[in-house]
């Protein structure tokens, strides 16, 4: 009779368990070649649902942030951030108290070149310490906006570095301790172009505003007058803070106006703890960069699966969509697509770049673990959670190692959007096999749902102390961590 009983209380949970077991297995098992969005479309789970967009219209155009160019002084490029508070209305005429970098929310676009030396003068006029992250750049310590880097309320520091690596959308947000999850939810993100002259004549959409638009998809929960507020629960410290209105580029259902053929979007999951499943009712579009780049070609797909921290350029032709459609992010209308009479390109490049096969001897390479868990107590890498006292492990600059990645949070049913500071690492192997064509490229973050495996080569190009973290915020900021330092 006992045992009856908790059987049948348990059954719910075990058919869910198993259920989605089985699923991952078989699908990973003859799928291996296919999109991870292919696969990861069965985890319905924690894809996060947003039943209140369908309250409001689409009636306000989608905000375009200002494109910067900086200014030259002698060779170096130079750009002003002004951290700053400010009002933003998410919904049309109701008012919310936030964050952003130069303007009330998101921040601008900072152009950048490929080898030219950059300087970033930051000013902090918040009530409270940040720091400016910059997400995908191979930047050493003093750069990278995380050890002892915090910029306290009205102070001002100074950011120089010089990228080399490959023309990529990046972008930067806040990372000081404790206060990472807050300061973004509140509205701190902003993107990186970085441009490599190698790629001039690559005919892409590339008419900022016109065919290439940047796409920050973002849920947040809106009080009733439309305010935002950044408070947890435990469960939320558990499974991460999702909102339940989800908005592009800071508004609750923004409309963009496209030009017949090729365009381009930009895609950020800006969200401190929602995967989202983007497409476009069905219709084919085509992943051209992954994180840190462009992928050798363009991927055809129908869904792409983002977590936190991802990018992915895609682009559509709007020649399949209707006049007025839309991009459904988790089975919601996102964004109203209108088509204008304008045109656009028409034609994809089948080459995009020319990233080679890994050919080098793994078996020579140093192999490090990583065990991901999120338990009722706490959020963890290899059974600890952060200590800023503590340097997990030491590395040589120029030295490649394989990272081994494994999501265990059992029960608990996490996904991990796993995120290493100043690196492009390359996917060896998905849960054993060869990782999807989307996957192939470059990456700075990689998404491993409950029980995956994930192998990827790291080669630490930086300097100093660096970190390397789950990207859902609510993650990191109780303890799944980790730091090591890379030296000469
Ligand atoms: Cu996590």
């Amino acid at each position: 009779m006992n045992k009856f009983l908790s059987l049948s209380l348990l059954l719910p949970f075990s058919f869910a368990y198993a259920m989605d077991h089985n699923m991952d297995h078989s699908m990973h098992m003859n799928m291996s070649n296919m999109n991870h969005n292919m696969m990861n479309n069965m985890h319905h789970n924690h894809n996060t649902e947003f039943p209140y967009n369908k309250n409001f219209k689409f009636e306000r155009e989608m905000l375009l942030p200002p494109l910067l160019t900086g200014k030259l002084q002698g060779n170096v490029r130079v750009f002003d951030l002004q951290v700053q508070q400010g009002e933003w209305e998410f919904i049309k005429g109701k008012k919310a108290k936030t964050f952003g970098y130069n303007g009330p929310i998101l921040g601008p676009i900072l152009a950048l070149n490929r080898g030219e030396d950059t300087k970033i003068n930051i000013k902090n006029h918040l009530n409270e310490e940040t720091t400016v992250h910059f997400h995908g750049a191979i930047v050493s310590e003093e750069s990278d906006g995380v050890h002892n880097s915090d910029i306290n309320p009205n102070d001002s520091k100074t950011v120089t570095f010089n990228l080399d690596q490959e023309e990529a959308t990046l972008w930067f947000h806040p990372h000081p301790m404790h206060k990472t999850a807050s300061q973004v939810y509140k509205g701190l993100a902003g993107l990186i172009y970085l441009k490599d002259d190698k790629n001039k004549d690559l005919a892409l959409p590339n008419k900022y505003g016109f065919n290439d638009f940047p796409i920050v998809i973002q849920d947040k929960q809106l009080a009733k007058d439309g305010s935002v507020h950044y408070m947890v629960s435990h469960h939320e410290t558990m499974h991460g803070k999702t909102g339940g209105i989800l908005m592009v580029n800071g508004i609750v259902n923004p409309f963009l106006n496209m030009p017949h053929g090729l365009n381009r979007l930009r895609v950020v999951n800006g969200s401190n703890a929602s995967n989202f499943n983007l497409n476009f009712n069905g219709q084919k579009f085509y992943q051209i960069a992954s994180d840190g780049g462009y992928l050798n070609n363009p991927v055809e797909m129908t869904e792409l699966l983002l977590s936190p921290g991802e990018r992915a350029e895609i682009v559509i032709d709007t020649t399949n969509l209707k006049t007025q459609d839309y991009l459904y992010v988790n089975g919601t209308k996102a964004l109203e697509i209108r088509k204008t009479k304008d045109k656009s390109l028409s034609k994809l490049p089948t080459k995009l770049a020319d990233i080679k096969p890994i050919t080098e001897d793994l078996s020579k390479l140093k192999t490090l673990d990583f065990n991901l868990k999120t338990t009722h107590r706490a959020s963890t890498i290899n059974d600890a959670v952060f200590d800023m006292t503590s340097v997990e492990f030491s590395v040589k600059k120029g030295e490649k190692a394989i990272w081994n990645i494994t999501n265990s949070s059992g029960m608990m049913d996490m996904p991990h959007p796993f995120h290493v500071h100043g690196a492009q690492f390359r996917v060896l192997e998905r849960n054993g096999k060869t990782p999807p064509l989307n996957e192939q490229g470059y990456k700075d973050t990689i998404l491993l749902d409950k029980g995956e495996n994930v192998k990827i080569l790291v080669e630490y190009k930086t300097e100093g102390l660096t970190v390397y973290h789950c990207h859902l915020l609510e993650h990191e900021e109780t303890g799944m961590m980790g730091q090591f330092k890379s030296s000469k």
